[in-house]
């Protein structure tokens, strides 16, 4: 196959030993939000694991995630594009990578709505290319191997304002680009496991919060937004559902899946925990105001409605009870304790935030 896109110059960072590790873990998409807790659990949890973070550093990925794990002896960083074929297949020799969890991605909605194209090149392509890579690599020989994607709840479209959830066997209906290219992805992996024998995971999670989050993503923007009294746009009356979850307590239900789950299986991740954007945003505004010593309700008037987002999804609902029946999986914080965490986390290190704002971020 020839490369997808252009050719990428790898650089590594890191401390590639030469060790007889027990497994050499490809973890794609390590610099962003989601994947930086990852690779932080893994290479923290396991030092008998190599774990190898291929990120391409886009606006989204930020070495700084990192700067706490990046000289532990069993981390190495490699820039590059999955969508680079050849780069990847010598990563694949060069490592012996054994498994992969693949969270590289574009992520963003409202981007997905300006520039689809990016959207289908990185998360269709880009899977793909990965896919093939471990695919020759592994020779056809897949014991002992494991491709695990990190998918969203958005593949399954929207839920009316009912009790109805998500569950494993949904049917697909994505309505976002980026939710059409994420299904795309899922429906390869999928692929390559009925046709090659592959053995591949799908996780289908919930909307993430937490520390390192880009702050396009309606709870960062809106905690700095708060924090620097600027307007807080939200979308439409306010009126739509997400299902909100910790990061690291998916970064927990990896861990476990990755370990013990079930190959050609698909696992829903959630918390249980759905919240109306308006009445998110207000607990968002009580936590900040309190931490900042401002009496209560004070940035309530900085709420300005903004014209809604194209083909916004009413409702996104994750029922998770395969996963906890399953493998005992369930999330460990409440919604009010994980927003002041957040919060706390955002007023301690401004400096992240001040960083991403100047651009003063990227890797170099
Ligand atoms: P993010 O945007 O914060 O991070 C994405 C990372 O992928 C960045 O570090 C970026 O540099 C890297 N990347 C992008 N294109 C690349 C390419 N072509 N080659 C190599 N690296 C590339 O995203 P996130 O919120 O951490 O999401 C991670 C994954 O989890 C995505 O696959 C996303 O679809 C999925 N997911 C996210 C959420 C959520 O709430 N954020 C929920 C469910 C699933
Ligand atoms: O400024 C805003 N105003 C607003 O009202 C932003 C950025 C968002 N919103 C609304 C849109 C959504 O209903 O808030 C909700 C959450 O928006 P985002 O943070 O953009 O997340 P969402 O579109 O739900 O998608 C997220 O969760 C699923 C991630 O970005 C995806 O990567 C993940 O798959």
């Amino acid at each position: 196959m020839d490369n997808i896109c252009c050719n990428w110059q790898i650089e590594t960072k890191g401390n590639p030993k030469n060790m007889n590790y027990k497994k050499n873990i490809l973890i794609t998409g390590g610099a962003g939000f989601i994947g930086s807790h990852v690779v932080r659990l893994f290479v923290n949890k396991y030092p008998e694991y190599h774990i190898i973070n291929l990120d391409k550093l886009t606006y989204a990925g930020n070495l700084e995630n990192l700067k706490d794990i990046e000289n532990q002896p069993n981390y190495t960083f490699v820039k590059a594009d999955i969508c680079d074929f050849d780069t990847i297949m010598s990563m694949f020799r060069q490592y012996n990578i054994d498994g992969v969890i693949h969270l590289a991605a574009e992520s963003h909605v409202d981007r997905s709505i300006k520039d689809p194209f990016t959207f289908a090149q990185t998360n269709v392509m880009g899977t793909l290319s990965l896919l093939q890579a471990a695919k020759l690599s592994w020779e056809n020989d897949f014991s002992n191997k494991l491709f695990y994607n990190i998918s969203t709840d958005e593949v399954y479209g929207a839920l009316l304002m009912d009790d109805s959830f998500f569950v494993e066997t949904t049917k697909y209906d994505p309505h976002s680009p980026y939710s059409a290219s994420k299904a795309s992805s899922d429906h390869f992996i999928r692929a390559f496991h009925d046709t090659y024998g592959m053995p591949t995971i799908v996780t289908n999670c919930s909307n993430n919060y937490g520390p390192y989050q880009f702050p396009e993503k309606l709870i960062p923007l809106f905690i700095n937004n708060i924090v620097n009294n600027k307007p807080l746009p939200v979308y439409g009356k306010g009126e739509n559902v997400r299902d909100w979850l910790y990061v690291e307590d998916h970064a927990r239900a990896i861990d476990l899946i990755f370990h013990k789950g079930k190959a050609g299986e698909t696992y829903n991740i959630g918390g249980f925990n759905e919240w109306k954007n308006i009445d998110l945003i207000k607990v968002i505004i009580k936590t900040v105001d309190k931490l900042l010593n401002r009496p209560e309700g004070t940035s309530e008037k900085l709420i300005t409605y903004v014209t809604d987002r194209a083909g916004h999804d009413l409702r996104y609902a994750i029922d998770s009870s395969k996963l906890k029946e399953e493998l005992g999986w369930e999330p460990s914080l409440q919604f009010e304790e994980g927003i002041e965490k957040t919060v706390k986390w955002h007023l301690e290190n401004q400096e992240w935030m001040e960083n991403i704002i100047s651009g003063n971020y990227i890797f170099n």
